[in-house]
């Protein structure tokens, strides 16, 4: 019951802001809503529309196609949001709000939280859900994500161009920031940066409240183990589908890459190797340089000892003095979601998933997991929710398609698929 009344509220202050604020979307979405509602309550894995979504290569998409994704962005950041709604968050915001806490939360707890660790790729799966239900909801058009495949290395300019993403790279002038396409400087707000950690960890190190993308290619300023590689190829895609497990003890970036496809495709390659996949498209996207127009708090220099097994924190001192370089908005671990680079490239990771659990034997739960396996924290489990989504759990928007690993397992059943 008091789920019920929650769920009330929660349609109330929807309703409110549909009236103020999308005039025209108002009175179509709000029956959607009810439905998507009383959907959840009995067949979890229904989605907001029941035609099945199609999510496309950004090379396959009309011009219309980038104006109504781009546009849907853009709405979603003047949209308050179902989530956090005492703060006033936008819609899309709070998308990059929730992922940060991951991020937050892996500190606090001393293990991976939808990083790192078996979640990477449930966690990112939930989220790319999230804003292809929300661009469907306050716009009412049929979007879906697209995906970049960056594999292809025509797709670059069809990326990052003015009717897309804008520039691949900023001015270099004035930190790297984007100045161009629908999300440059002045048009396009960053009211999430990160929270630094004192820990000397250069994945904080992006206090912009504009969007930046530095040179990603044979620039880096960063540590070996974060160098700035060009973008991944087919070979090293197929490389990580020819991985047969998901993921093994001790379920964290030091998994050998043969032996978990999780940490394979996540880019870590085991005990501080060279990046990979995932994790190089954030590299390459964001990039780093050094600047002197900005001065960064300042940085505590922790030498890690030799047995340490967290390659993150594991920074050598000539790093660590470097206090005035900066990485770029994707490649700012925390906060990387406020690109919308992070969601076409995450749709790729998703993708590749995709095809991996096609395989034979990887389908659903055998594809993940077991429940109770040793060396598993909380929230890696199929039958665990995945944190920090559960803390909205009263929220009817959260709670399409569920919030379990096991709710992520199957793209059908979630009503997508990739073409
Ligand atoms: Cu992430």
């Amino acid at each position: 019951m008091k789920h019920e009344n929650q769920a009330e509220v929660n349609l109330n202050s929807r309703r409110k802001f549909i009236k103020t604020g999308i005039a025209g979307a108002a009175a179509a979405s709000m029956p959607l809503t009810m439905a998507a509602r009383e959907e959840t309550a009995t067949t979890p894995g229904k989605s907001l529309q029941t035609t099945l979504r199609k999510r496309k290569s950004v090379m396959a998409l009309t011009d219309q196609e980038k104006a109504d994704f781009t546009n849907g962005i853009l709405q979603l950041k003047r949209t308050p949001s179902p989530f956090f709604k005492n703060n006033m968050l936008s819609y899309y915001d709070s998308l990059v709000r929730i992922h940060q806490l991951a991020v937050i939360q892996s500190r606090k707890q001393g293990y991976g939280v939808g990083h790192k660790c078996p979640s990477l790729l449930t966690f990112h799966r939930k989220l790319v859900l999230l804003l292809e239900d929300a661009l469907r909801t306050v716009t009412q058009k049929d979007i879906t994500i697209p995906y970049w495949d960056w594999t292809n290395p025509d797709s670059v300019s069809i990326v990052f161009a003015d009717d897309f993403m804008g520039c691949q790279i900023g001015d270099d002038s004035d930190n790297y920031a984007v100045t161009s396409g629908p999300f440059k400087k002045g048009d396009y707000e960053l009211n999430l940066i990160t929270v630094p950690d004192g820990d000397g960890d250069y994945l904080n190190f992006c206090p912009f409240h504009f969007l930046t993308r530095g040179p990603g290619d044979g620039n880096s300023v960063l540590p070996d183990m974060m160098a700035n590689l060009p973008l991944p190829t087919q070979t090293d895609v197929d490389n990580a589908m020819a991985v047969s497990v998901y993921d093994a003890a001790p379920f964290n970036p030091l998994v050998a890459k043969e032996g978990s496809f999780r940490n394979y495709l996540g880019g870590w390659k085991g005990p501080m190797g060279a990046p990979t996949l995932h994790n190089v498209v954030h590299s390459w996207t964001g990039g780093s340089w050094d600047s002197s127009s900005y001065r960064f708090y300042p940085v505590k220099v922790v030498t890690k000892a030799a047995t340490d097994t967290t390659p993150e924190e594991s920074i050598g001192p000539g790093w660590a003095s470097s206090a005035r370089s900066y990485v770029g908005t994707m490649q700012a671990l925390q906060t990387s979601a406020n690109d919308p680079v992070f969601f076409i490239h995450h749709a790729n990771v998703d993708r590749i998933w995709a095809e991996w659990q096609a395989k034979d034997g990887n389908s659903g739960r055998d594809g993940y997991v077991k429940q109770g396996a040793a060396g598993l924290e909380t929230g890696w489990g199929p039958d665990d929710d995945i944190p920090p989504f559960a803390e909205h759990s009263d929220v009817p928007e959260m709670m399409i398609n569920g919030i379990k690993n096991s709710s992520m397992l199957d793209i059908s059943a979630l009503n997508y698929e990739y073409v």
